[in-house]
């Protein structure tokens, strides 16, 4: 899954494809590196951010995902909180809602994704986006507070009419954890893709990927560690990986799958 940011302050890209012919740009450079999804965003969920109304999230996204659509049939995710704004991108072309609020941000969140009948990614988050980083604390087993929050979070949304099969899940590294807590999801994946839907998961060019390593690498300068997490997310069977290096980790996960295939 391709990363293209449609803001003025994410984290990593931020500002740099705030213009739609940039962003769709971008797009092409991603969809060209052999991306199988393109997940476009228009509000950054980076710690502190400010939110963004729904207005001006609509009027950055939708123009991109429709031009996007004229030209491929790739699958676009659509990265909101907000069901407005999900509406909206579906209605333009896209096929997945990706929802860092795991439908809990407006009580019709998860009745809209019913009715939209998308592919819907539930993420887990611990607070938001504003206030995650204050000292995040959980029980001794943060994979299994994790893991049980997405099994109740799927199941809140197959009773309100979502398909089964159309369920994903995302431990959410770097949302409202610290970097051992996102080290501790990364090495206990195997259990998060024992709840038996599709796992994503983004680690890519994070903060955690630099206090992992113990350095001080900027968002540009965590290719290697974020290709480490790739690899061991694909190793724990994860179903998709959400990377803003397509071409690199496309490379990395094609060669670590060679090497471990059985010699013909
Ligand atoms: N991470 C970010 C945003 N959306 N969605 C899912 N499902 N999983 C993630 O780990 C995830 C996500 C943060 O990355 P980015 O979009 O590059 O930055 P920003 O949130 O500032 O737009």
């Amino acid at each position: 899954m391709g990363i293209v940011n449609v803001t003025p302050d994410s984290f990593s890209d931020g500002g740099a494809f705030l213009d739609a012919d940039a962003a769709l740009a971008h797009a092409r450079r991603l969809i060209a590196e052999g991306a199988d999804v393109l997940d476009i965003g228009g509000e950054s969920t980076r710690p502190g951010a400010a939110p963004t109304d729904e207005a001006s999230e609509i009027a950055r996204v939708v123009p991109v995902i429709s031009a996007v659509r004229r030209e491929s049939q790739l699958p676009i995710s659509i990265d909101t909180m907000k069901p407005a704004v999900a509406r909206a991108a579906i209605a333009a072309g896209a096929t997945m809602w990706n929802d860092v609020t795991a439908l809990r941000f407006a009580p019709e969140s998860p009745a809209t994704a019913a009715a939209l009948g998308c592919e819907v990614a539930l993420m887990h988050m611990r607070g938001e986006p504003r206030t995650m980083q204050a000292a995040p604390r959980y029980d001794d087993d943060v994979v299994g507070e994790v893991a049980t929050f997405l099994a109740a979070r799927a199941d809140a949304a197959i009773a309100a009419g979502v398909a089964r099969e159309k369920i994903w899940v995302d431990p959410g590294i770097g949302f409202g954890k610290t970097a051992a807590q996102s080290l501790a999801l990364l090495r206990g994946l195997d259990r998060i893709v024992a709840l038996g839907f599709p796992v994503l998961v983004g680690a890519s060019r994070k903060s955690s990927i630099a206090k992992i390593a113990g350095d001080k690498s900027t968002e540009g300068q965590r290719l290697g560690g974020s290709i480490a997490a790739a690899l061991a997310a694909a190793r724990a069977g994860v179903a998709m990986i959400r990377v803003h290096d397509v071409a690199e980790t496309r490379q990395a996960l094609a060669v670590a799958a060679a090497i471990g295939q059985a010699e013909a």
